[in-house]
């Protein structure tokens, strides 16, 4: 989902989640004159596969980057919550003070409603908070359908359950909250606090991934499993390309396509589309009216390339997955409509050049699109994209290279 958080983008996609925390307890440093009492950090996702099936109950597959969003904090008596923010450039933007106990829906906007929002959530939870000093840093782009806001969401989350005495990792803890309810948590922040309607992929991708493994998730059950992704291991990588681009109507779209599959799932008499059978799609199909048939086709269909790819990677087949990643561009583009130009043109330019499979990531609209690719071609396809864009007369994508690494967790600023 777009958010208009401000943390601004480092010139290149470097990553460093040690550089981060020592920037985000310097910055507490500078503004508070000592240091923070906690300090912890969350990771944006990719979707490898299962776009838009969150909400339909079905199946994902993120894993996290290892561009995190780290929060430093430190616990206040006297019930304020304050929120600063800097950027790369060092630059702090401070939100207006709130009360945690006079936080409500609509109060906060802007960045400082995702953090805000946590708070909110775990006041309701009936999580003991008193006011709490947050300064937040980080490399997750944004804007860039790689899960900022989420990464931002889970970092506060585990900082503010920290500060009242109940750390995720505190062997033994009988009050330890798992992280599942925490991403659930985070969620209810930015449907009920934030007002965006997304579902649970990006705040579980942010805070249950592992290093070198995508995460199958079965939204339903809640069944999580870790499947090793080494791309490197078949000469293989996964290249991401943020498209820089962001279009007005992504918020408004994506709450239409989601009232879309309710209204759906309502007329099949089915909890959820994940109910209908991939042998049932027929049937189902022409029981709806035209404009929801090709929703539902996309929800089954690739909630069935999910599992495909799962089982490929299972097989140690990774080098087969790519027709699947492009099948699920094609749905999310003719079928669900969240496509863009520009992601069209990246995936288009990518296949030319001779990348193994590629599609959009994220919910749509703009953002990022990734492309499975042989380590030798990553120049020759980077070029065919970047002249793609030239010959259209569009700003150039920006490109790095996606390896799947570690959850959210308490961060250890580097000494240097
Ligand atoms: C956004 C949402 F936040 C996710 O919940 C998910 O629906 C995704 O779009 C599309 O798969 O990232």
């Amino acid at each position: 989902m777009s958010t208009d958080i401000h943390i601004e983008e480092p010139s290149t996609a470097s990553a460093d989640s040690a550089v981060a925390a020592q920037r985000a307890v310097a910055a507490f440093q500078a503004r508070y004159g000592r240091a923070p009492d906690v300090c912890w950090g969350a990771p944006g996702r990719v979707n490898l596969i299962g776009e838009h099936t969150d909400y339909n109950d079905g199946f994902v597959l993120p894993f996290a980057l290892p561009h995190r969003t780290v929060v430093a904090a430190s616990a206040r008596d006297d019930g304020l919550l304050n929120l600063t923010t800097v950027g790369s450039d060092g630059r702090p933007q401070v939100a207006e003070p709130v009360r945690v106990d006079e936080l409500a829906p609509g109060q906060v906007t802007g960045w400082a409603a995702y953090p805000a929002g946590v708070a909110w959530v775990l006041r309701e939870e009936g999580v003991p908070l008193g006011g709490a000093d947050l300064v937040i840093c980080g490399d997750v782009p944004t804007g860039a359908g790689l899960s900022s806001s989420a990464a931002l969401e889970c970092a506060t989350a585990l900082s503010l359950l920290d500060l009242a005495g109940r750390p995720v990792d505190a062997a033994g803890e009988a009050e330890r909250p798992d992280l599942t309810l925490i991403a659930r948590w985070a969620q209810r922040a930015e449907n009920d606090f934030v007002g965006a309607p997304t579902g649970v992929l990006d705040q579980t991708a942010s805070l249950c991934c592992t290093a070198a493994h995508v995460l199958f998730l079965d939204v339903r059950s809640g069944e999580q499993i870790q499947v090793p992704f080494d791309t490197a291991a078949h000469g293989l990588r996964l290249l991401v390309i943020d498209t820089r681009t962001r279009h007005a109507h992504s918020e408004s779209g994506y709450g239409e396509r989601r009232r879309g599959c309710v209204a759906a799932a309502e007329a099949l008499r089915v909890g959820s589309l994940r109910e209908v059978t991939r042998d049932g799609l027929d049937a189902a199909t022409a029981r709806l009216p035209e404009e929801l048939r090709p929703l539902l086709r996309h929800v089954v269909t690739e909630n069935a390339r999910v599992e495909s790819v799962v089982e490929s990677l299972r097989a140690g087949r990774l080098d087969t997955i790519g027709p699947l990643l492009t099948a699920s561009h094609e749905s999310l583009r003719d079928d669900y409509r969240v496509s863009s130009t520009e992601l069209d043109l990246v995936v288009d330019a990518a296949l030319a050049a001779g990348a193994l499979g590629a599609r959009m990531t994220g919910g749509g609209f703009g953002g990022s699109a990734i492309a499975l690719i042989r380590s030798a071609a990553q120049a020759e396809i980077e070029e065919s994209i970047i002249a793609a864009f030239d010959e259209r007369g569009l700003a150039h994508p920006r490109f790095f290279m996606a390896l799947p690494s570690a959850g959210a967790g308490r961060e250890e600023p580097s000494t240097d």
